[in-house]
């Protein structure tokens, strides 16, 4: 994306500079104003945003720890990520998906793209074409079936779209169910109609626009028309990669009354994310720099987390985050047994690079209530099977990455007890060198 280059050349004015000034932020979002509207951002959205970035960093609180380059960054991205919209959990469970958009917007080829996705994450997946107007749409949806492994249903001939989905409803027996519909060259009362026909016998539990990248700011004008005749649970943008309008197009369908649920990067199968604004915005400044800023933010409010941990749950997402940082604090073992916790198991401590991807991969294939609660995999044979079958990892390794975690579930409870042990904790991550004597 070019506009990640544009952008990283915007910031890297400040790079030499030892202090910012007026003028400094003043260029700077002069830069990114003609980056933005390049990219065709809408004009509006970009002069707030270049206002909002030019009071922040002139007026508002530095972080001490923080050179003043890194504050206006910390800003820029900021509100980029606010412009760039929210980030999307996609539902982990049996459901129905309504896929709809303009013709050659990506619809059929995304379709294949969610089935994957599901596929990959221990569901089985249905594909359903009822996309009656171009007979040859069958067939392609028919050819991605077979590639990404998943069930396929239609009546060939048959002009009644809804009539297909009715009739495969009575045949899937798949967890996800995928619907392709047809397109049109333009909005109209008769896709309308017809989208309506079919989503009152599919009832979708979600309905996702197709829209290309293409389209840069136009996007958002089409999103709130297709919402507004057939309620949207998100917007897919697609071409992503081959699109130097992304940026407008994300953030008009963000500034829209709908959101962007996943992005469209390739044309392969596997070219498909969820949509999360920090990750993109990060990569388009990026991924090193704006990385490494993070972790130092993060590092000055541990002492605030830690804090907050005496009244936190542990969960699977913040189990995993532990696991990573403790990697990279490096032999941290060593450091909990002069700190006095001689029993902190040692297979907690050292994870191998190989079983954090294991880990990760099992994470992505727990539900949003499993990742809450623990228990309720370890409660359930068929979870278990789901997460290893979804994970390509085995039941024994599921089942081993439960009882580390409730060995940390443990061991957090005991550290939360123990008010000594909690300071100790706080001044080692706020990196002071333990207090030996102490101890
Ligand atoms: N580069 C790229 N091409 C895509 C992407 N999504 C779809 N396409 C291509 O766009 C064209 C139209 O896709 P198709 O799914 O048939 O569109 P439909 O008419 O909306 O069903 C095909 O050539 C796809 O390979 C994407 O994310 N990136
Ligand atoms: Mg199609």
């Amino acid at each position: 994306m070019d506009l990640g280059k544009k952008l990283r050349e915007a910031l890297s004015k400040l790079t030499g500079k030892p202090y910012v000034d007026a003028n400094d932020v003043k260029a700077l979002t002069k830069d990114l104003q003609r980056v933005l509207i390049s990219s065709d951002v809408n004009v509006k959205l970009v002069l707030a945003l270049s206002r909002r970035i030019e009071e922040r960093a002139l007026k508002s609180d530095k972080m001490q720890a923080l050179s003043l380059k890194e504050h206006v960054t910390k800003i820029v991205y900021e509100e980029l990520v606010s412009l760039m919209g929210t980030s999307y959990t996609p539902r982990l469970d049996r459901h129905r998906i309504l896929v709809c958009g303009l013709y050659g917007s990506g619809k059929t080829t995304t379709c294949a793209k969610i089935a994957h996705f599901y596929k990959t994450r221990g569901l089985s997946a249905a594909l359903v074409a009822a996309d009656t107007d171009r007979p040859a749409a069958q067939e392609q949806l028919e050819q991605l079936s077979k590639s990404v492994g998943a069930a396929f249903y239609t009546i060939k001939g048959e002009k009644d779209a809804a009539r297909i989905v009715g009739d495969a409803l009575k045949k899937a027996k798949e967890d996800v169910i995928i619907v392709d519909s047809a397109g049109r060259n333009a909005f109209d009362g008769h896709l309308v109609e017809e989208l309506r026909s079919i989503a009152e016998k599919l009832k979708p539990d979600e309905n996702y626009l197709v829209i290309s990248a293409d389209l840069g700011q136009i996007a958002g004008k089409q999103a709130t028309e297709f919402n507004s005749a057939v309620p949207l649970s998100g917007v897919i943008v697609t071409k992503m990669d081959g699109s130097g309008k992304g940026g407008g197009a994300l953030s008009a369908v963000a500034a829209s009354n709908t959101k962007v649920a996943f992005i469209g990067v390739g044309e392969k199968t596997s070219d498909f994310e969820t949509y999360n604004a920090e990750k993109l915005v990060g990569r388009l400044l990026g991924v090193p720099d704006i990385g490494a800023l993070m972790e130092k933010i993060k590092q000055i409010s541990t002492e605030t987390d830690i804090q907050k941990l005496e009244g936190e749950k542990l969960t699977i997402d913040s189990f995993y985050e532990q696991l990573k940082a403790a990697k990279k604090l490096g032999p941290l073992g060593s450091v909990f047994s002069m700190l006095g916790a001689n029993d902190v198991p040692k297979e907690l401590v050292q994870q191998s690079e190989e079983k954090l991807k294991k880990f990760e991969h099992m994470i992505n294939s727990m539900t949003k209530e499993e990742k809450a609660e623990a228990a309720l995999i370890k409660n359930s044979q068929a979870r278990v099977q789901r997460i290893a079958k979804g994970s390509g990892c085995s039941e024994k390794d599921v089942r081993e990455f439960l009882s580390q975690f409730e060995k940390m579930d443990k061991m957090m409870n005991m550290f939360k007890r123990n008010r000594g042990f909690r300071k100790k904790m706080e001044k080692m991550m706020a990196g002071a060198p333990p207090d030996l004597k102490a101890a």
